[in-house]
């Protein structure tokens, strides 16, 4: 049998509840194919068998108190995966679903993103089953505060910088960060990234996903000659991705016409493109209520209750950026009936691997691990500015995304089209990452 395919095999025995783990690590596997099987220094050095498997996996109690006095317990989580090409970097994330599985497919998609952002970082992943929704801020600070009494043991500035994902943005840093300093006695500012500007926090961090996931899509249009100018974009999420996807692709010209929440979806036939509109989506994510229906009240749009925005106008690029599997088979169905041209991932693992079968190659299909990498790129770039100890300015900062996200995307296509499959960015994406990090792990020895 081939090696890619015992190792899935394999993965599928060891591991058969990790249902989110096992759909990244099988499409990462089956597209490298192409690669390890003409080349027998892989198997030969284990080296698919060892990327599969973090490091470490740190899982601790994380016991706090609630407004009324009650005590609360949650688990803790940190997924050290791959360190080959730097120190494990990746993002928390705390919501109720949190599991081993979905911290492991995070993380191991964060090796190969991380790889590709042509910084020295590898790959980690962090959080919580803790549930933000509802919660006070008092509540929130004291659940930070428990949960790095435990992890500041685990992080450091050349061992793992953590930085926020979903329920984790600039306020949890903050937070963390806080108790992280009082308990070491060190201002390692390069230990978390996301922090706020006034202790060691980079100007963009917060808008750099969006922003990257637009210029990557950009890139995309570009191979054919069109751009971003004039497009009908649909978003998901409220958050600060979503955000910054408003904010840029507004910028270049398009209309954004979707945001949703686990409430439902809304639709704004007028585009999410003022000032006064993206202040309202900071606002609705700091109120801790976790629903969309607010934006459409407050600016008198349709909300569909329990609906995804895919289905209901028709638009030109698709980019989800809330959460894993947001994007089905169905939804990929009628984005191609209804002429989308793009679909981007800002969000990780946003479609599912039936609506990938279905649209990569109809339709221009970026993966998240590509139009996402935005985020821990400037993450990496806050990390050089803490250790150089200077701020670069925002037009500084902004040029250094804009090049890494196109190198991205030359990374993708020229490995894509090196592996017989050109266009296909999943393929190239994984391949580019892959190569790196091998690469590293073959210098490196069996460790
Ligand atoms: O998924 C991601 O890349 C993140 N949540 C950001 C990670 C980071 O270290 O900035």
């Amino acid at each position: 049998m081939g090696y890619v395919k015992t190792v899935i095999e394999q993965l599928h025995s060891k591991y058969p509840w990790e249902k989110e783990f096992l759909q990244a690590a099988t499409e990462v596997l089956e597209s490298l194919d192409v690669i390890v099987e003409k080349d027998p220094k892989y198997r030969d050095a284990k080296i698919l068998e060892r990327l599969v498997e973090p490091e470490r996996t740190v899982v601790f109690r994380v016991p706090w108190t609630d407004d009324r006095g009650q005590i609360q317990v949650n688990m803790g989580m940190r997924i050290e995966f791959n360190s080959a090409i730097g120190p494990y970097k990746g993002g928390l994330r705390f919501h109720p679903a949190v599991t081993v599985s979905m911290l492991k497919f995070l993380g191991f998609e964060q090796v190969f993103k991380n790889a590709l952002t042509t910084l020295p970082m590898g790959g980690g992943k962090g959080g919580s089953d803790f549930n933000p929704t509802g919660k006070s801020e008092n509540e929130i600070m004291h659940f930070c505060q428990s949960f790095m009494t435990e992890l500041y043991r685990h992080i450091g500035p050349a061992t793992d910088i953590p930085a926020g994902d979903v329920g984790v943005g600039g306020r949890e840093i903050g937070f963390l960060y806080g108790q992280y300093k009082r308990i070491t006695n060190r201002f390692d500012a390069a230990t978390l990234t996301g922090k706020g500007l006034s202790f060691g926090g980079s100007i963009l961090r917060p808008e750099a996903t969006g922003y990257g996931a637009v210029y990557f899509v950009e890139e995309m249009l570009k191979t054919k000659g069109d751009s971003i100018q004039g497009k009908t974009v649909g978003v998901s999420g409220f958050g600060n991705v979503s955000w910054g996807v408003c904010k840029k692709a507004t910028e270049l010209g398009a209309k954004v016409i979707s945001l949703s929440g686990p409430d439902g979806c809304i639709i704004d036939p007028d585009g999410i493109g003022t000032e006064e509109k993206w202040a309202y989506m900071l606002e609705m994510r700091a109120s801790g209520h976790d629903r969309v229906k607010d934006y459409a009240d407050k600016f008198g749009v349709k909300f569909y209750p329990g609906a995804r925005p895919w289905d209901i106008e028709p638009m030109d690029i698709a980019i989800p950026s809330a959460f894993q599997n947001e994007l089905n088979e169905e939804n990929a169905r009628n984005l191609l009936k209804n002429d989308c041209k793009v679909i981007a991932e800002a969000s990780n693992m946003g479609c599912t691997p039936e609506a990938i079968h279905l649209i990569n190659g109809p339709i221009m299909y970026g993966p998240g691990k590509a139009v996402n990498a935005g985020g821990v790129a400037v993450s990496g770039l806050e990390m050089t500015q803490n250790t150089i100890r200077l701020s670069w300015r925002p037009e500084e900062v902004d040029e250094k995304l804009k090049w890494i996200m196109k190198s991205i995307h030359s990374q993708c296509l020229s490995a894509a089209e090196a592996a017989n499959d050109p266009g296909n960015y999943a393929k190239g994406a994984n391949i580019a990452g892959f190569l790196k990090v091998a690469e590293a792990m073959l210098a490196q020895g069996n460790v």
